[in-house]
């Protein structure tokens, strides 16, 4: 009897999340770092473009911002202004308190460290630390994975990886939560079970999707995934 259990594949023990768009929206701080940025730079800068920078790591986002205003500039260049609007972000993320979790985001938490599950983050952001202790958020997280812990950013799948490894848990055993299109992708290709939140045009290739933070409770993954909570 225990060995039919063993033997099944995809039994749920642990989650990741990402972190922007899935525990907090630091992605209006990310908009207004940049915005400052193009403003100094003269740049062409827009909601528009700052939604292309969804889950994209910072030295990618720049390109997108270079390419959009066809600038020419050497990496050197690049690296520096990636520097000075990181430091205009990291200087406002002092506004952020446990008042700004995403609705929804510090109950799941909770009812998962209840119910004895692990917990991982899995964010692109270098910054990942301050924003979970300006949450107070970092007593959740068994693991944190982010921009500083691997070198390819999504979507390739070696954030989830190294998170599910220092969990101890294989891929199949791990639900990810994304809201960017690329996450989503990262999570399908390191082979993880996948809850995208936001809209279908977006994260619609998810195994399932959510509206919002406050639709995706323990309750209704538990009841799409049925098979994996037995
Ligand atoms: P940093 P996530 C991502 O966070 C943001 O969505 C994205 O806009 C940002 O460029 C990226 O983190 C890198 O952040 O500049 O703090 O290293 O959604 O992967 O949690
Ligand atoms: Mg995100």
């Amino acid at each position: 009897m225990p060995e039919i259990f063993e033997a099944r594949i995809g039994m749920i023990k642990g989650f990741i999340f990402d972190l922007d768009g899935v525990i907090t929206d630091t992605a209006e701080l990310h908009y207004l770092a940049w915005n400052s940025l193009a403003g100094q730079m003269s740049w062409k800068f827009d909601r528009t473009v700052n939604e292309r920078l969804r889950g994209v790591s910072r030295m990618d986002s720049i390109r997108i911002i270079q390419q959009h205003n066809q600038a020419e500039l050497t990496d050197d260049q690049l690296f520096k202004l990636a520097t000075l609007k990181n430091e205009i972000y990291v200087d406002s993320l002092d506004k952020l308190s446990p008042k700004d979790y995403l609705s929804g985001a510090l109950e799941l938490l909770e009812k998962l460290k209840v119910q004895g599950f692990k917990i991982a983050l899995g964010s692109a952001s270098k910054n990942s630390q301050k924003v979970l202790h300006q949450l107070n958020a970092l007593n959740y997280f068994d693991v944190i994975g982010d921009g500083n812990s691997v070198a390819k950013s999504k979507p390739a799948p070696d954030v989830f990886l190294f998170a599910a490894r220092q969990l101890e848990l294989k891929p199949e055993e791990c639900i990810v939560y994304e809201d960017a299109r690329a996450g989503v992708d990262a999570a399908k290709i390191g082979g993880f079970y996948t809850v995208g939140i936001g809209p279908s045009e977006r994260v619609g290739h998810a195994d399932l999707r959510c509206d919002s933070m406050q639709e995706a409770t323990l309750e209704a993954v538990q009841s799409f995934f049925e098979d994996l909570f037995i």
